[in-house]
């Protein structure tokens, strides 16, 4: 029986092309999209949390946030942004371009000036779904332990950034930094890697990629 293999990709053809149109509807808004791409607790409603707070005066966020129930995450981040909507996928474990089509259609784009689409938890499949976005961030967690960029190659390579959050747990935990950062430089050399503590306020490097991002696609 040829079953599977086929059957996947045709899925993701199909999800490509979808990927394709949205990217087109956000080139024509005038939006900067990112794909937040992170295990379970990472920290990444935490990150858009203070990535809203910072910088509400300044430029107008929207965020898709996808999680397979609750509304948690997106009650968190609508107390700072009238731009949140939230998707429940179920047993889904990740977010493809169509359910991104369908919350894009909640939200004004040309108002925006950056749309954050925080993934599933789940440092695997999002990776091959395309959404549309213009760039991939990867989120580790020193909590999560320092092998994880080594175990989740196929994310660290297709990242624009890499983020590891939560080095104010470093004093505690047996997590080896300069391994962790020797695995992510094997595998990606041009990314820039990130150590941040959202919990303790520390992701001035983050805000600053983000707001130079969206400059350069402004210019273009
Ligand atoms: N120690 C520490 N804890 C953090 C940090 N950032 C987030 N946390 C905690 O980590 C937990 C998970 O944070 P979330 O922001 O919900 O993580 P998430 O990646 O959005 O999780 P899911 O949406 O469930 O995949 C929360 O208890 C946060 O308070 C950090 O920098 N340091
Ligand atoms: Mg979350
Ligand atoms: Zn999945």
């Amino acid at each position: 029986m040829s079953t599977k293999v086929p059957i996947v990709e045709n899925v993701l053809k199909i999800n490509d092309e979808m990927a394709l149109q949205n990217h087109q509807l956000f080139q024509n808004a005038g939006v900067f999209v990112v794909d937040l791409i992170g295990a379970p607790g990472a920290g990444k409603t935490a990150l858009l949390e203070l990535t809203l707070r910072r910088l509400w005066n300044t430029v107008n966020i929207g965020v898709i946030v996808g999680d397979p129930a609750t509304c948690r995450d997106g009650d968190r981040l609508a107390r700072h942004s009238d731009h949140i909507v939230q998707v429940n996928t179920g047993s889904g474990c990740h977010l493809d371009a169509n359910q991104v089509r369908h919350a894009m259609d909640k939200l004004a784009l040309k108002d925006l000036d950056i749309l954050i689409i925080e993934n599933v938890g789940n440092l695997i499949c999002p990776v091959s779904f395309n959404l549309g976005q213009h760039c991939k961030i990867g989120m580790f967690s020193v909590s999560e332990g320092d092998d994880k960029a080594a175990k989740h190659p196929n994310l660290v390579i297709s990242a624009d950034l890499l983020i590891l959050n939560k080095i104010d747990l470093l004093p505690y935990i047996p997590f080896d930094l300069e391994h962790f950062r020797q695995d992510v430089r094997h595998l990606n050399r041009t990314a820039p890697l990130l150590e941040v503590s959202v919990a303790k306020d520390q992701a001035a490097e983050w805000i600053d990629w983000l707001t130079t991002k969206v400059q350069q696609s402004n210019n273009t």
